[in-house]
């Protein structure tokens, strides 16, 4: 039996209007104009080396529709939505921390990307598809209840796990986030919650600087329902790999979630302009294969894959079709250009600092599962 694998891109997601700047500030002075590093240009080649390398003939494309105000209300407080509608009527603004940039029309195209994790996670949860991949744009994992954040405006995620306990009849969610940057968004937004597990591997003090602590599991009924697994710069496959059979999984396996939800950026890969880390296609392929894999073990399969962060264009596209290829099982042979230089790195090597950090992780994971 083939797998059949969802699919969600639209065009309207690179109409998403981060501006002129110097990656992340304002340009002006000395500051010659780019773009922000959150431009289209990683996510338009992702869906072009889709299309191009044949991946797109063996997907299931499925529409993306927007996620009505109903639908953000969810997750989003009125007035947080309610801004960002009216500066996106108007001339655009920011997402409300300062590092959030968007031009007009970015409230349609935030509710198309909510409302894209949403059809993705429909498509699974009705067993229309058996595992779906959302190539979403704003990303969303930062976005708390009352705020935009790090270049996202509405918490896609969440409020896609929203939609499927109020409309699908899903329980128990897990989220399990390998963007390099903190997903703080949903870990706030689900803070309280014990049927929503959040886990998040990225790098130490990276982005938000005072979030993602071990020490971080949740509060009130949510206590023990959130696991954070930071990881010092420099980690390679070795390290991620390692990190995933050790901890994620096993805590995926302990919390028996109904659905596993990924937030999935590339922002860990070596040529990223902002991590430190030196994931190749093949540690991508290798993560998404293991969470297939659990996915299986453990909720029939469901899993949906929400498109986060990544900004190296040249290397972004060859990352996210190789975990197309393990979602779908559908090789292209394209492999990754980039093993030339990267793929024998020692940086591969699970080194012994990184190894602690993980071991340490893997204990906070177990006093969890005994509470
Ligand atoms: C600066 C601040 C940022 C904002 C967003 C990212 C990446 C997000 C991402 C990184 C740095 C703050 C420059 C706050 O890819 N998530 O997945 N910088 N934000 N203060 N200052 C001075
Ligand atoms: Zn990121």
């Amino acid at each position: 039996m083939t797998t059949r694998t969802g699919y969600v891109w639209h065009e309207r997601y690179a109409w998403h209007d981060t501006g002129t700047a110097l990656g992340i500030y304002p340009a002006g002075g000395a500051l010659q104009p780019w773009h922000a590093f959150e431009s289209s240009e990683s996510k338009s080649r992702i869906a072009g080396l889709i299309e191009v390398s044949g991946m797109l003939d063996a997907l299931e494309r499925i529409p993306a529709r927007p996620a009505t105000r109903d639908d953000l209300l969810r997750v989003h407080t009125p007035e947080h939505v309610d801004r960002i509608r009216a500066l996106s009527d108007d001339r655009g603004g920011d997402g409300g921390d300062g590092f959030t940039p968007f031009g007009p029309g970015s409230y349609e195209i935030a509710s198309l990307a909510a409302g894209g994790t949403i059809a993705a996670t429909r498509a699974v949860v009705a067993g229309q598809v058996d595992n779906a991949y959302a190539l979403v744009r704003p990303p969303g994992h930062h976005a708390v209840a009352d705020s935009g954040m790090g270049y996202c405006l509405f918490n896609n995620v969440a409020v896609a796990i929203e939609h499927a306990r109020a409309e699908l009849g899903v329980g128990r969610v897990a989220i399990v986030d390998y963007d390099v940057h903190h997903g703080n968004g949903a870990q706030s937004i689900f803070w309280e919650d014990p049927d929503v597990l959040t886990i998040s591997l990225h790098q130490e003090r990276l982005f938000p600087q005072d979030s993602g602590e071990t020490t971080e599991t949740g509060g009130g009924a949510g206590e023990g329902a959130c696991l954070n697994v930071p990881l010092p710069a420099g980690c390679g496959n070795g390290a991620y790999l390692a990190a995933i059979d050790r901890v994620a999984v096993p805590a995926l396996r302990a919390f028996a979630p109904d659905l596993i939800m990924v937030c999935s950026g590339f922002d860990p890969s070596a040529l990223d302009p902002l991590g430190c880390m030196s994931v190749t296609a093949a540690g991508f392929g290798g993560i998404a294969a293991r969470l297939l894999a659990a996915a299986g073990e453990i909720c029939g399969g469901r899993i949906v894959f929400s498109h986060e962060g990544g900004y190296s264009p040249a290397h972004a596209p060859f990352c996210a079709l190789r975990v197309l290829e393990a979602l779908s099982g559908h090789e292209t042979g394209v492999g990754d250009p980039f093993d030339l230089s990267f793929g024998d790195s020692p940086a591969h090597e699970l080194r012994p600092w990184q190894d602690e950090a993980i071991a340490q992780a893997e204990q906070v994971a177990q006093l969890l599962r005994t509470a």
